[in-house]
């Protein structure tokens, strides 16, 4: 991977033009599921079983989550292209990320293949994002296939599921034919496949069957103009802009003149000026590798450059036949939060960009690639609003800069809010599913009450757990996953993900603890900590450093408090010692930069370095927030 640049899709490039191999049999493929189903260790499994590796080869798990921060956190980020050749026939695989926030990643590649492969875990069944990426893969008329994974679950009730996925389908009005989908039982994990759960299977093969007789054969006739839709995006630093999509139509060489035409209605461009160019490269996808090759035809997936106006959803064409194929749109971010150079007093000490300017160039070049991010300066200089689809969407881009070498400071964010036909304000909505044992229904419902959540559907399927649906203003949803985690004692889990616009639900109650906010610089000491922690539940730990007006940990009480985490004990002279070997600390929360975005309030930062993640106060002295304070009370009062 170029130093600098943004993630290769796949882990290495093999250079140097090979002979194409235009004419293979060839199925297309994406693997579409909620967040952690199983689909990229299923990926793992068909490269592995499909002869990927050299027999010898060391291959870590999860191959295909190859960015560190998916590696770290067990999730794919980025869709990603594979093909593995079985029997004769090349399939090219696109792995795509479950997470909500990356939702719209998955819409644009299905533009690029011919069929799905939905995965549903066998205890789970069928969850909001299972049902999003179900409805979008039916309405572009694909053929599914159904994989039931995770059967070697103890909890796992596959035929339950199966009637489940059912039940969706015909929701989603799926056509006939989409109806009649394959069904597989999987484990991912040991690589094994059936179509009938008597009959154990023993590895991949029924899965690889099904999509060689399932999923139909690309349609496009390689005889005709060269077509094809820009699907997503890459970018190199060394050779720009990477455009991958499916060749709809006819066949693409190296150093072919070709029209990439502007966004808008599909059929023949006729007036409008568009982009003319030389192909530079083209890539095909084999294993874990980029394939450098001189030529491709219609039906095969290929990443291609030599464009400087590349944009998911634009049409590559022959010059001489610059037809345009529909366009995919790109969804509208939801949260919006302010990027600001960082000026608190240790602005600088570990950062290596830490200018305006500095600020600025990478936030811009982050759009090259990341397409559902916006970037907009604003009066001031030193702050740029950035939004994107959810906390999940900011906080893996402020921990990619941070990791960069950057410093900075984040506000809380804000929900982006429109204007309905009538002129009045709309906000965003998230569903939000939660699955819970029985006995913690009651406190979830308390909570989310005064959020303004409106329960939508409970089912009770069994097993001592619930699974409530709610309809939620997404700045309801603020704050609320750390008091799940711990009204639920860890025992729930809740995913939301985007819904529509709708009323403005009016003012919500804001965090009900207030903050201990440190009144002075100095290095933290356990003396300190122990007298506070009966009250609080601190931030930070005995020798890390602190500043004026940065927030060290939470009060169980509400309204904010000033104190002195650097505070020695008082040495007498009959005994001259400080030690604070007998005070017994609770650990410190960690602080995450989504716990950091979901938790503080208005007057408050995030400042994001290098080595830390620091809360703190817009205005560091304490002076300066009880004037504010007594200000607002006045406005508010008149
Ligand atoms: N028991 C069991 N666990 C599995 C199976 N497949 C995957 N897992 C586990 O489920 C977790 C998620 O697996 P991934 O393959 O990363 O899931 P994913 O669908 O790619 O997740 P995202 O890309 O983040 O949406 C990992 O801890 C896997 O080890 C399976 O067949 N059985
Ligand atoms: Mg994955």
């Amino acid at each position: 991977m170029p130093r600098g640049g943004p993630v290769a899709r796949v882990s290495t490039l093999v250079f140097g033009p090979k002979p194409g191999r235009p004419d293979v049999v060839i199925r297309n493929l994406a693997i579409i599921a909620h967040v952690d189903h199983g689909k990229t260790t299923l990926v793992d499994k068909m490269l592995r079983q499909a002869g990927a590796f050299r027999a010898n080869q060391q291959v870590q798990e999860r191959v295909m989550d190859s960015n560190p921060l998916e590696r770290e956190r067990g999730i794919t980020i980025l869709a990603k292209n594979t093909a593995v050749h079985w029997h004769g026939t090349k399939i090219n695989i696109v792995d795509t990320p479950g997470h909500a926030d990356f939702g719209g990643e998955v819409e644009r590649i299905l533009r690029m293949v011919d069929g799905v492969l939905i995965l549903v875990d066998a205890a789970e069944g069928p969850m909001p994002q299972t049902r999003f990426v179900t409805r979008k893969a039916l309405a572009l008329g694909l053929k599914p296939i159904v994989a039931i994974n995770k059967i070697d679950r103890a909890d796992a009730e596959p035929l339950r599921v199966h009637d489940e996925v059912l039940g969706l389908f015909i929701d989603l009005d799926a056509t006939h034919d989409q109806l009649d989908a394959p069904f597989l039982y999987t484990s991912s994990r040991a690589g094994t496949a059936t179509t009938d759960l008597a009959q154990p299977g023993t590895d991949l093969q029924p899965l690889f069957q099904a999509i060689l007789d399932h999923v139909p054969e690309p349609k496009g006739d390689p005889a005709g103009p060269f077509q094809m839709l820009v699907s997503t995006l890459d970018y190199s630093t060394f050779i720009g802009r990477i455009a991958i999509g499916r060749i709809e139509r006819g066949r693409v060489t190296v150093g072919d003149q070709v029209a990439l035409l502007p966004l808008g209605e599909p059929g023949m461009v006729t007036d409008e000026p568009f982009e003319r160019n030389r192909v530079t490269r083209l890539y095909t996808f084999d294993g874990l590798h980029r394939v450098e090759v001189n030529e491709v035809a219609a039906g095969d997936i290929v990443a291609l450059s030599g464009f400087e106006t590349i944009e998911i959803g634009k049409t590559f064409t022959a010059v001489e036949h610059p037809e345009r194929l529909a366009g995919i749109a790109v969804e509208e971010p939801t949260i919006s939060a302010d990027f600001i150079v960082n000026n608190s007093p240790f602005a600088g000490r570990d950062g290596k960009f830490v200018t305006s300017r500095q600020l600025h160039d990478r936030l811009f070049k982050e759009l090259e690639r990341n397409v559902a991010l916006r970037v907009e300066p604003t009066e001031s200089p030193d702050t740029h609003a950035v939004s994107g689809r959810g906390e999940l969407h900011l906080g893996i881009l402020m921990e990619t800069m941070r990791r960069e070498g950057y410093e900075f400071q984040v506000s809380r964010p804000r929900v982006i809010t429109k204007l309905g036909r009538d002129g009045e304000r709309l906000e965003p909505y998230e569903e939000l599913t939660i699955d819970v044992p029985e006995e913690y229904m009651g406190v979830v419902m308390e909570k989310l009450g005064p959020r303004r959540a409106e329960l939508t559907e409970m089912r009770n399927p069994g097993q001592g757990t619930v699974r409530l649906t709610f309809r939620i203003p997404a700045r309801g949803l603020f704050g609320y996953r750390s008091e799940f985690l711990t009204d639920t004692r860890g025992m729930g889990t809740m995913h939301h993900r985007f819904l529509d616009y709708g009323p403005w639900a009016g003012p919500l109650a804001g965090r009900k603890r207030g903050v201990l906010v440190a009144d002075r610089e100095g290095a933290v000491v356990a003396y300190a900590l122990g007298n506070l922690q009966e009250r609080a539940q601190m931030f930070v730990a005995p020798g890390d450093v602190v500043y004026e007006g940065m927030i060290a940990g939470e009060s169980s009480r509400p309204g904010d408090m000033d104190v002195n985490v650097t505070k020695e004990k008082k040495l007498t002279n009959m005994r001259a010692s400080g030690s604070d070997e007998n005070i017994l600390l609770e650990p410190p929360r960690e602080i995450t930069l989504e716990y950091a975005l979901e938790y503080i309030e208005e007057d408050e930062l995030i400042e994001v370095t290098p080595a830390s993640i620091r809360l703190r106060k817009r205005m560091l002295q304490a002076n300066d927030r009880k004037k504010a304070a007594r200000a607002a009370r006045v406005a508010d009062a008149s």
